[in-house]
């Protein structure tokens, strides 16, 4: 599958480590709202669900944000919720109020009956957008795919819906904590099949997304976090030619520790959140890219303002192996044109930087 040679593949070279001659860029949720060409095809699509479900849409929404902004990397458009989906819980988007869940888990009962995912059936048009994305790429630049943490989707699965103190998720994990790892283990057998899919189809990396894992403990972060996730990395398969599929982890809120615990698995990469200082992160971790981490408002500043904060973060992190990218997902309300002028201002320094080495 992965026969054909990647004409710009800074970013997978980013990811082993290799010196570059400047640093790849990408963003997180570079397709969606705040690009016109994303909202004139989500509204043909006529749901986003729809717009996920076909492989020439979702490849074309993946492929915008390279076209206008000549990225370093495409991530495949989806969503992290397809997988509950998958496992019979039925999702909905309800406008303005985000993603919803038909039949939430409520009761002990729904976890023991709940089904793992059969991804080839199921999940079939993630593959197939995958594919028919690697395909119209040609080898352009390297293709993502992702999924979200096992605990991610537990909180997701549990509320029905996002949530700001996820009370229910907590609940469950204290009272009944072996109710918890049995939600968790059967997610993370889905996501399991559903990466070596992906990575089947051709997917070049793989992220994922741990966006709620920061509301948890240190100890709590081990037990019902971390522990799904390296089981997950640990079941990936070679792909097609034999090699490993290189994995980035990112966890939204967490603290420095945590680097180090995931510095420990046998991953690629570490995204960061942007409230850590770069350098500090750096005394932490070794041997290990990173990936991020401006804050995403940072593009609601001045191109002045935008230019500096780029420039710190690139000096910052020298000739360290880095991948750029917001610190979180791109805000739907930023206009395109700042983020051009990031890209380009993350080109122009980290060339600079290689120059005068
Ligand atoms: O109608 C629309 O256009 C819906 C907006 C939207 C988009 C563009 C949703 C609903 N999902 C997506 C795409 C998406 N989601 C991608 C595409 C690839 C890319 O360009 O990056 C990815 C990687 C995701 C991942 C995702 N979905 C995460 C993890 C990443 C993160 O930002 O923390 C989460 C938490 C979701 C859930 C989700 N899906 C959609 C929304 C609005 C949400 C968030 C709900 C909440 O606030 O809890």
């Amino acid at each position: 599958m992965n026969t054909e040679t990647i004409k710009n593949d800074l970013f997978l070279r980013a990811l082993r480590g290799e010196s570059l001659e400047r640093t790849p860029v990408w963003i997180m949720r570079q397709a969606g709202r705040y690009l016109p060409e994303y909202r004139k095809v989500r509204q043909k699509a006529g749901s986003f669900m729809n717009l996920c479900q076909s492989a020439e849409l979702a490849c074309e929404v993946t492929l915008q944000p390279i076209e206008r902004f000549n990225l370093d990397a495409a991530i495949i458009f989806s969503d992290i919720l397809t997988v509950p989906d998958a496992m019979g819980l039925g999702l909905r988007f309800v406008e303005g109020e985000g993603p919803v869940f038909d039949r939430p888990i409520h009761s002990e009962y729904d976890i023991k009956s709940l089904k793992q995912a059969d991804v080839s059936k199921s999940l079939r048009y993630v593959f197939d957008a995958i594919s028919t994305t690697k395909k119209a790429l040609a080898g352009r630049v390297p293709l993502i795919g992702f999924c979200g943490s096992p605990f991610t989707l537990a909180c997701y699965m549990i509320e029905g819906r996002g949530s700001k103190t996820f009370h229910k998720t907590k609940s469950l994990m204290y009272a009944q904590p072996k109710l918890m790892y049995l939600l968790l283990d059967k997610i993370s057998n889905s996501l399991i099949d559903y990466l070596n899919a992906q990575i089947e189809a051709g997917a070049d990396a793989l992220q994922i997304f741990d966006t709620w894992g920061g509301m948890l403990s240190d100890s709590s972060f081990c037990e019902f976090s971390l522990r799904y996730t390296e089981k997950i990395i640990s079941s990936l398969r070679p792909n097609s030619e034999g090699e490993k599929t290189p994995v980035i982890c990112f966890t939204k809120d967490a603290p420095l520790k945590w680097y180090e615990r995931y510095n420990a698995l046998d991953i690629a990469c570490i995204g960061i959140d942007w409230r850590h200082d770069m350098a500090d992160v750096l005394a932490t971790t070794k041997n290990i890219c990173l990936q991020g981490n401006l804050d995403p408002m940072i593009l609601f500043g001045s191109e002045e303002q935008i230019d500096l904060a780029v420039q710190d973060l690139i000096n910052k992190v020298g000739n360290a192996a880095h991948i750029f990218n917001l610190g979180h997902g791109i805000h739907k309300d930023v206009e395109p044109e700042r983020l051009a002028f990031l890209v380009e201002s993350v080109r122009r320094h980290s060339t600079a930087l290689r120059q005068k080495n």
